[in-house]
């Protein structure tokens, strides 16, 4: 029996992961890839939607493949591959572009969000078609399932409308992805400000939990964690978001239930809940931060691993991209 196809990626838009990241997704993916022929790219194109720096973005897109591979991600069992060297993404954003309706894409709201943070000058017609790109992404592979963030659920929606548009009106290519979200974990608050989400490219770090950090900057931060004046420690989203988005990654990392968690540390304050947090964090980073640095060792044996997958990808991706240009019309190069 073949397996259903999965895809999802992330943007090496810093140099380290952050926790959000990891649970939200690798985690799930590092499960998802035993049951699924599964896709993971390293979206470098979506990057540079907000400006990167050149040689910072070469470093980043190797650095988070290895946090891919340090995370559990098995570049032998799933395809792990970079995006840019798969030019069928590029190519079928374009004819999708053209099916898209400006206040369709104008909807998006991580789109009204960016611009809001970075400013009208800094809006592009390149991150206006983030979810375009996003759309080919997922559409080149005949997905059927898209394990990502709440964040992204809207782009996945507008990518099942693109799909269904393009089949009604040149006839059935794409298969209709489905998102995956995992509930509990859709979502991981910055440590500061426990109401907005932990972002990679959040103004401050303060409260952002680094996968490369050093622990005692870890430590740190995870001690400076705003909470709120009433001391219990129970699970309430509404009226105690901070302490509610500490338990969440503590029962997530330690394979423990909240319920759990609150009894253990009932009558026990936040500080004692903030230290056993600490331990299972690093427990659980400290051994993939060693990884990293010995993938990032032996930077030829991780590109010719990329590559090696890119050509798989590719593959994929072309007999895709073939039928799309077949079915709106592109006279073909004999
Ligand atoms: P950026 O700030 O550059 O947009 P990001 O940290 O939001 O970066 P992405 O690269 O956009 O991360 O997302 C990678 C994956 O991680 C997506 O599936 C996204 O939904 C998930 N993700 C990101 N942040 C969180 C979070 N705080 N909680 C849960 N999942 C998250
Ligand atoms: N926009 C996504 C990253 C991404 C993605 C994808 C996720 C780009 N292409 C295809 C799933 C499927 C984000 O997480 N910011």
């Amino acid at each position: 029996m073949t397996k259903p196809r999965l895809y999802s990626g992330m943007q090496p838009s810093a140099e380290s992961l952050q926790i959000g990241n990891y649970i939200g997704a690798l985690l799930n993916w590092k499960s998802l890839q035993q049951t699924h022929d599964a896709f993971f790219s390293i979206v470098d194109l979506h990057a540079i939607t907000v400006a990167q720096e050149p040689a910072k973005l070469r470093e980043n897109t190797r650095g988070t493949a290895a946090q891919y591979i340090a995370a559990g991600i098995d570049p032998s069992a799933s395809t792990l591959y970079v995006q840019s060297h798969v030019a069928a993404h590029a190519q079928l954003a374009w004819v999708l572009n053209t099916i898209t309706g400006f206040g369709e894409a104008s909807r998006m709201t991580q789109f009204k969000d960016k611009t809001a943070r970075h400013g009208a000058d800094a809006t592009t017609v390149g991150l206006f078609a983030y979810p375009t790109l996003m759309a080919a992404d997922i559409l080149l592979y005949q997905t059927s399932v898209v394990p990502v963030g709440e964040d992204q659920r809207q782009h996945v929606e507008l990518t099942r409308d693109l799909a269904l548009r393009f089949n009604s009106r040149f006839g059935d290519t794409f298969t209709i992805p489905e998102v995956a979200i995992v509930k509990e974990t859709a979502k991981i608050y910055d440590l500061q400000n426990p109401t907005s989400k932990m972002s990679k490219s959040a103004e401050s770090h303060a409260g952002v939990i680094w996968l490369l950090d050093e622990p005692g900057i870890t430590r740190k931060k995870i001690m400076r964690a705003v909470t709120d004046a009433d001391g219990g420690v129970v699970f309430d989203r509404e009226n105690k978001p901070g302490v509610a988005n500490l338990l969440t990654i503590y029962s997530v990392l330690a394979s423990r239930t909240i319920e759990s968690l609150e009894t253990e540390y009932a009558g026990r304050g936040y500080g004692d809940l903030k230290k056993g947090l600490v331990e299972v964090v690093l427990g659980t980073f400290d051994p993939i931060r060693e990884r990293v640095a010995e993938l990032l060792g032996d930077p030829a044996e991780l590109d010719r691993v990329l590559a090696s997958n890119a050509a798989k990808a590719s593959d994929v991706a072309n007999e895709t991209l073939a039928t799309v240009y077949d079915r709106v019309g592109f006279l073909p190069r004999r």
